[in-house]
């Protein structure tokens, strides 16, 4: 396995000092070591892929020296569109590196075993790539990463263009770092089954990206209660308030409720507004301060003054609440006076130790739930 604090290293001897990305669970103790290096003059954690590269653009205008980008393959999507209408070397030609873990990763014609979000992404990484016409050099645990860190900063400054290096499971050896800890006690867990015991059974729910939805699986089965009822956003980060808002918009007789997560709550942040005007959808944000599901990196939700946030994109009401009565109450104060509302609860990072994952297929689910939702 490569160090990652060696990896840094390498990277520090050839002058690269910044850093932009998002999470992810692939590449945790890279991300940890960028917080634990001294000689990392910028690591800036970023709400989606996009502003990564695009924060990366600034710096090497700025600086003129190289930038690196990290992210997981799921976020390809997010920063294609920076990278081809401005880093391209058609267009500015901006130099980087963007390191990308590899969900779903291709042992030649076999795929390594992943969950369903992470097949297609995970199958076509490397050759979406090469369709943009980036370099890209794979990275494993075995690899000389010293040479393969000077063969793609050459070809970066050579070309005027980014140079991916994908990173296979297992590549980085863990790095020792503080353990991440808020200001909160309520777990996510018993946060959502507080929710869950409120809603009547015709509410429809949405579920963000990580382990809440995958908690929100487990808790229907413990309470007894159908898996139906749920749109689990097993990908597509950051979207689930669109889908929950308009599903609201065209069921206004229903009571929506998304469960979203501040991370991915501020990586499409503008799809408040839409949600703001359902008064049939109650929008809760999970928030642990921290991009939990991989790895517990800090978000900056907690900057933001959130009482101002929710007006400003027109909820009608809006609390901030981090005990279990305050949950109870703010769910019914919803379901007795519908009106779009913005429920931000406080919990700590973590969760069991032994939670599972989805036991039914994506297909067999999204088909139960698209009939409980025409049902009613
Ligand atoms: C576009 C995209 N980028 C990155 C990821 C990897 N990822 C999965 S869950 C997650 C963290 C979500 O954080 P938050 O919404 O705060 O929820 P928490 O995990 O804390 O419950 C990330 C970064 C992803 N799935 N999709």
């Amino acid at each position: 396995m490569i160090s990652p604090i060696e990896f840094l290293h390498a990277l520090h001897h050839h002058g690269i000092d910044s850093y932009y990305g998002v999470p992810d669970s692939l590449l945790k103790s890279f991300g940890q070591a960028l917080n634990e290096a001294p000689f990392v003059q910028h690591h800036h954690i970023t709400p989606n892929e996009g502003i990564a590269i695009s924060r990366a653009i600034g710096y090497y205008s700025a600086t003129q020296k190289v930038p690196v980008v990290y992210m997981q393959n799921s976020g390809l999507g997010n920063a294609v569109n920076p990278l081809l209408s401005l880093a391209d070397s058609q267009v500015y030609g901006v130099p980087m590196l963007i390191i990308v873990g590899w969900r779903g990763e291709m042992l030649a014609t076999e795929q390594l075993a992943d969950e369903p979000q992470h097949r297609k992404q995970g199958r076509v990484t490397t050759e979406l790539i090469d369709v943009m016409g980036y370099p890209c050099l794979i990275l494993d645990k075995n690899s000389d990463f010293r040479q393969v860190i000077d063969d793609s900063l050459q070809r970066a400054k050579q070309l005027q263009a980014p140079v991916f290096l994908v990173v296979r499971k297992g590549t980085f050896s863990a790095c020792d770092s503080s353990r991440d800890v808020n200001r909160f006690d309520l777990s996510r867990e018993h946060a959502i089954e507080t929710v869950l015991q409120a809603l009547p059974e015709d509410c429809i729910s949405v579920a963000t990206t990580g382990k809440a939805g995958r908690e929100i699986f487990e808790l229907r089965k413990t309470l007894n209660m159908p898996h139906n009822r749920d749109f689990l956003c097993v990908g597509g980060m950051g979207h689930a308030s669109s889908i929950a808002a308009e599903i609201a918009h065209h069921k206004p007789d229903r009571s929506v409720v998304c469960f979203d997560g501040d991370g991915a709550v501020l990586m499409h942040l503008a799809s408040l507004q839409h949600a703001a005007s359902q008064p049939n959808l109650l929008h809760i944000v999970l928030n642990n301060c921290a991009h939990e599901s991989v790895g517990g990196q800090r978000t900056q939700f907690d900057d933001l003054e959130a009482h101002a946030l929710a007006q400003a994109f027109g909820y009608q009401h809006f609390a901030y609440v981090t005990d279990v009565d305050a949950i109870g109450r703010e769910v019914d104060y919803f379901l007795t006076k519908p009106t779009s509302t913005l429920l931000i609860i406080g919990c700590k990072i973590g969760s069991r130790d032994d939670l599972g994952r989805p036991t039914i297929s994506t297909q067999e689910q999204y088909a139960a739930f698209t009939e409980f939702v025409s049902s009613y």
